[in-house]
């Protein structure tokens, strides 16, 4: 059988001016991951829109087509285009799972929630053919799924390609997440078994792994197992966690070891007013300060997520989450203008409250104002994300943030680190355009190289050896 997979790009991916380097980070790993189900015999074509130009032209007897809320008319699009050849198309991910109403008239068979479980099923029911119209997943295990077909991604076209789940959701509750509503209707939040996500690891060539886990700290035992295991090869990773899984005990101490070099934080915002109406509990009371230092001591870069337009925010909270980033060498910030998602809590408590302003999903990139805002207007809410971008990232900016460090080597590669994200852009097109971008991982590997801190008090004992000398630096840990 003949099967295409295909991730649909955002518009602005497409371009044939400018490619900016987010798009061109991590490959498809869900289509990689339901790839896995299908039959050694089968004829495979997986395609990323972000990364290459889509052939239209094939005849697939089976098309899978991955929908988020972003490439939603896109994937609709090109769902009709094969249906009206013929082909047998398929919608999943999160958009669909909120909205599948929507979905359904594009496709043959929609899934709701992860495909594990569902799509499996459905490959049987579909060779015997009685596919169903709806596959709703129910259970929730990681327990013998196979092995990602890791061979189908084009690993040249992408600067992070070794990206990794172990687990899946997270055990928080947060309104404006996709978690929920995407998870619903089974576990919430679920690990492999430890021993299969090390032979995972160990399957990966090169050093360097990016976690997209949403809380790779979520479940202490499972992660305590994992970075215990993963001591001694020789990793270097990033991945995400909460302010209170920095906090307590000494999970991070252990991942430190592991190999955790750069952490995704989702402070999101300063005001309780705002964490409560976020549901954000894990957040409140807590020493956002001490977290940020207890990282800092283990060499561990940050890339703090921020929210703009909570309902307590004012005029002023751009210069305030700004200041606090520089102030407390934030390595990269990545923020948000909030985007309640169809199927979040969020999103329906605004509807309840009559304030969703436009139900145009391409405006869903969480740069634009998508509801009625409180306390500031939609035009400052806009103009106050992207000034906060532009100071966060000016050199002087970086500057200051990198100098706070009292090791010289976290001050060097705080400044590479920041400035290479932000400020080679036309650099990384070009790499993209000449699809050379996977050769700039060894940078990378260098920059996440392991700073030796002699005491907890700061005092470095820089290893000439780490210092990174390459050019070209990158922050991969950033989504934005
Ligand atoms: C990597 C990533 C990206 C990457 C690339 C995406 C890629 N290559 O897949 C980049 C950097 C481009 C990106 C950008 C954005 N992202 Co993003 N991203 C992620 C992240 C961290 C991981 C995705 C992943 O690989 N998951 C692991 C795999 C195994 O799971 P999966 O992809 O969901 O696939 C499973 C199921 O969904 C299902 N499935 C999926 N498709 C199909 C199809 C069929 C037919 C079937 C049967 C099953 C099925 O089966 C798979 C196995 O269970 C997620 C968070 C998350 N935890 O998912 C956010 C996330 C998807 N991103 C999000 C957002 C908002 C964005 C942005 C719009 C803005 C932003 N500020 O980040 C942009 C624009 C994206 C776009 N192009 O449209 C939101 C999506 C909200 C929504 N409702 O759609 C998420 C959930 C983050 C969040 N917590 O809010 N992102
Ligand atoms: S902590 Fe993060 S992943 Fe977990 S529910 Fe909140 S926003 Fe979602």
């Amino acid at each position: 059988m003949k099967v295409k997979l295909i991730l649909p790009a955002l518009t602005e991916a497409e371009s044939p001016f400018w490619r900016p380097i987010k798009y061109s980070l991590f490959p498809p790993l869900g289509l990689a991951t339901l790839a896995a189900y299908l039959s050694p015999d089968d004829e495979i074509d997986l395609q990323d829109q972000h990364v290459e130009k889509l052939n239209l032209n094939d005849h697939p007897h089976l098309v899978i087509i991955q929908v988020y809320i972003t490439n939603a008319y896109r994937a609709y699009k090109i769902a009709d285009h094969y249906r009206a050849k013929g082909s047998y198309v398929i919608l999943g991910g999160l958009h669909v799972t909120s909205l599948p109403l929507e979905a359904a008239p594009h496709a043959d068979s929609i899934f709701i929630g992860p495909g594990e479980d569902t799509f499996p099923k459905f490959l049987i029911d579909f060779k015997n053919g009685c596919p169903q119209k709806i596959y709703r997943s129910t259970i929730r295990t990681l327990e013998r799924v196979p092995p990602i077909r890791r061979d189908l991604i084009k690993r040249h076209l992408y600067l992070v390609p070794n990206s990794i789940v172990v687990t899946r959701g997270c055990p928080h509750h947060c309104s404006f997440c996709y978690k929920d509503a995407f998870f619903e209707g089974g576990r919430t939040f679920y690990t492999q078994e430890v021993d299969d996500a090390l032979a995972e690891i160990d399957r990966l060539p090169g050093r360097h792994l990016y976690f997209l886990d949403d809380h790779l700290l979520g479940n202490t035992k499972f992660a305590s197992a994992l970075f215990s295991g993963m001591k001694g090869m020789n990793r270097v990773f990033q991945g995400a966690a909460t302010v209170d899984s920095i906090l307590r005990g000494n999970l991070i101490e252990q991942a430190a070891e592991a190999g955790l070099r750069s952490l995704f934080v989702g402070f999101e915002t300063f005001s309780p007013q705002n964490l409560k109406q976020s549901n954000k509990k894990q957040n409140l009371e807590k020493d956002y300060i001490k977290a940020v230092n207890r990282l800092h001591n283990l060499g561990i870069m940050i890339n703090g997520s921020f929210v703009f337009g909570l309902d307590d925010d004012d005029k002023d909270v751009f210069k305030r989450t700004v200041d606090w980033g520089v102030k407390h060498s934030i390595t990269t910030s990545t923020y948000h203008v909030l985007t309640p998602y169809p199927g979040t809590e969020l999103f329906n408590s605004m509807e309840r409250q009559g304030r969703m302003l436009t139900k145009n999903w391409d405006l869903y990139d969480t740069r634009k104002v998508v509801y009625q805002t409180i306390g500031l207007t939609a035009q400052e809410l806009e103009d106050g994300y992207w000034w906060a971008y532009k100071e966060f990232y000016k050199w002087n900016s970086i500057f200051k943030a990198s100098m706070q460090h009292e090791s010289h080597l976290h001050k060097l590669k705080h400044f590479f680190y920041a400035g290479g994200w932000k400020k080679f852009e036309p650099v990384w097109n070009f790499l993209i355009k000449t699809k050379s971008l996977n050769n700039t991982l060894p940078a990378l590997e260098t920059v996440l190289t392991k700073i030796n801190l002699g005491k907890r008090t700061g005092n470095a004992i820089p290893d000439i050896a780490d210092l990174p000398i390459r050019p070209l630096h990158v922050q991969a840990s950033t989504l934005e």
